[in-house]
């Protein structure tokens, strides 16, 4: 796979030996304890078919207890380890990048308290994202964050990448919302650090490290997270606009217009509207007779149906007025407001049915969020399609390059254009996927040498022999053997 060749394997890492695996037997019995190869190969390949390990062992613990006896065990023994949660990752953080042994969190998946007057969710880390959302939706609350992965991430996997989403616009993130964690270290140390309050300013915020983590720093086990009340009224617009500038003008009528309500504001260009029309079963363009070169997904979520169908109406018409939008729908009920919303959410999988695609996370300043595209286009010509789409209200870019198949001529033309074209426009390399496998080398285009250095600290504090998820976030140690 690409990439692969990069580095070369942590010389200091056991291999696994038939000892281990019985070792690992006595702690989860032998339905924890996975070596089929059809399920190994699930495992040890990531969403995109872009990353392969090649581990012999899958483990799949129920209790924390459990999580602490194999860390224990691996810790002593310099075995490595990859956490995975629903192995939706999308920068090859989440499967192996050797024969590292596979944690998956999926069979922790209990509820373990709902506070039904605060919102307050404390759940054990496999638990499925769109599982909880009904959970709590039936309760009348919603998750605070909403993914396009939502039927597959799970949340100590949302946690450990700090996914955005969705939703980020109006609830923030998880950095705000998740108000406790458990976690167990590399060497098996269970830290409590479950809080369920609000507030609470006794010395350092430790969960916030695990937070966006990404398993290099400890496994998740137990999330304690606030959950906003689900409020009665939702509208979905679909709007198309002539230009890029249009679209920014947009949203800041938006965000006027609309205050306390809006609740998302997503766009994406023709190419990535064309993608999925082609490619996913079941779409309908929203706007059929528009033919702009760029879409927005503009949510309001509020209390009152006819106070926001109000603010909604004349959102748009002066936006029409004003020749901001060309076209817009507004969703007539659930399912046309679920059908918009499929066509934004299935970018993603649309992409990955073309071949090979390139991701790109990035946040740039909104006025330079286009350019990047453009640019890019005007370099690649016809060797690929170049799409963007994106949480534009959270100045948050998915640049997606789809080419027939995985090729180093077509990834030198990418990289490191990019990332120095996103460093220049003081923008981040990644605005919500994290840095995994894939930008670990990248991360000096937005973090300073300092900066890296006390990550370095914490990361030789929390898990001094490197055991957990070697070679993903920051670079590895064994970098004088990269061989480019
Ligand atoms: P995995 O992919 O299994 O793991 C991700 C990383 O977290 C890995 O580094 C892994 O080692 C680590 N990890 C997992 N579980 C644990 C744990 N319990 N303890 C410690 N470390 C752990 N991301 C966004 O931010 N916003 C989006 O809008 C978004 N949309 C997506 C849409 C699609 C269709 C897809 C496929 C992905 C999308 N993603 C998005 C990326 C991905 O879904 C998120 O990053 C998600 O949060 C990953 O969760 P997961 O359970 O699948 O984790
Ligand atoms: C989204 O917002 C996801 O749709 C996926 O973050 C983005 O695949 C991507 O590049
Ligand atoms: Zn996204």
């Amino acid at each position: 796979a690409p990439g692969h060749s990069r580095v070369v394997k942590d010389r200091r890492f056991a291999e696994l030996k038939d000892v281990d695996i019985a070792h690992f037997r006595q702690i989860l019995g032998d339905k924890g304890v996975v070596v089929d190869s059809d399920e190994l190969k699930v495992a040890n390949t990531d969403w995109m078919n872009k990353y392969e390990g090649h581990s012999q062992l899958l483990l799949r613990p129920r209790t924390t207890q459990q999580v602490s006896e194999i860390l224990q065990y691996c810790y002593a023994g310099r075995l490595a380890v990859v956490p995975q949660g629903g192995n939706t990752g999308l920068v090859g953080g989440s499967v192996p990048v050797f024969d590292e042994v596979i944690l998956n969190l999926g069979a922790m998946n209990k509820i373990l308290n709902f506070d039904e007057a605060s919102g307050i969710l404390v759940c054990e880390a496999g638990c499925i994202l769109e599982s909880l959302d009904n959970y709590v939706g039936s309760r009348g609350y919603v998750m605070p964050l909403d993914l396009g992965a939502k039927g597959s991430c799970q949340i100590g996997g949302n946690v450990s990448t700090n996914a955005g989403g969705l939703r980020l616009l109006r609830y923030g993130s998880l950095h705000g919302n998740v108000l406790g964690l458990e976690v167990v270290l590399a060497d098996g140390t269970v830290l409590d650090l479950l809080g369920t309050l609000r507030k609470d300013n006794t010395g350092y915020d430790l969960k916030q490290l695990f937070i966006g983590g990404e398993g290099t720093l400890g496994v998740v086990t137990k999330v304690s997270i606030i959950t906003p009340p689900k409020l009665a009224s939702t509208n979905v617009a679909f709007l198309a606009c002539e230009d890029y500038v249009s679209c920014q003008k947009t949203f800041a009528q938006a965000k006027l217009q609309l205050g306390e309500i809006l609740s998302a504001f997503e766009f994406l260009d023709r190419y990535a509207l064309d993608v999925v029309l082609k490619h996913l079963d079941g779409t309908r363009d929203p706007l059929p007779d528009s033919k702009q070169h760029f879409y927005l997904l503009v949510e309001t979520t509020g209390s009152n149906q006819l106070h926001d169908k109000e603010k909604l109406d004349a959102f748009l018409e002066s936006a029409i007025e004003q020749g901001l939008i060309t076209d817009g729908a507004v969703a007539q009920d659930i399912s046309q407001a679920a059908s918009f919303w499929k066509v934004r959410e299935g970018v993603a999988e649309a992409m990955g049915k073309g071949g090979a695609v390139y991701k790109y996370d990035l946040s740039i300043p909104l006025k330079d969020l286009y350019t990047l595209v453009e640019d890019m286009r005007s370099r690649l010509k016809d060797s690929a399609t170049v799409v963007g789409y994106g949480h534009m209200g959270d100045g948050n870019l998915h640049l997606n390059i789809m080419a027939p198949k995985y090729d180093n001529e077509l990834l030198a033309q990418i990289e490191p254009y990019v990332y120095e074209w996103t460093a220049a426009a003081k923008g981040s390399i990644s605005a919500e996927h994290g840095l995994g496998f894939m930008k670990a080398k990248a991360i000096h285009y937005s973090k300073s040498t300092a900066a890296v250095q006390v990550m370095e600290g914490f990361k030789k504090l929390l898990d001094p022999r490197g055991i957990l998820n070697p070679y993903k976030v920051l670079p590895s140690p064994s970098e004088s053997h990269v061989i480019s």
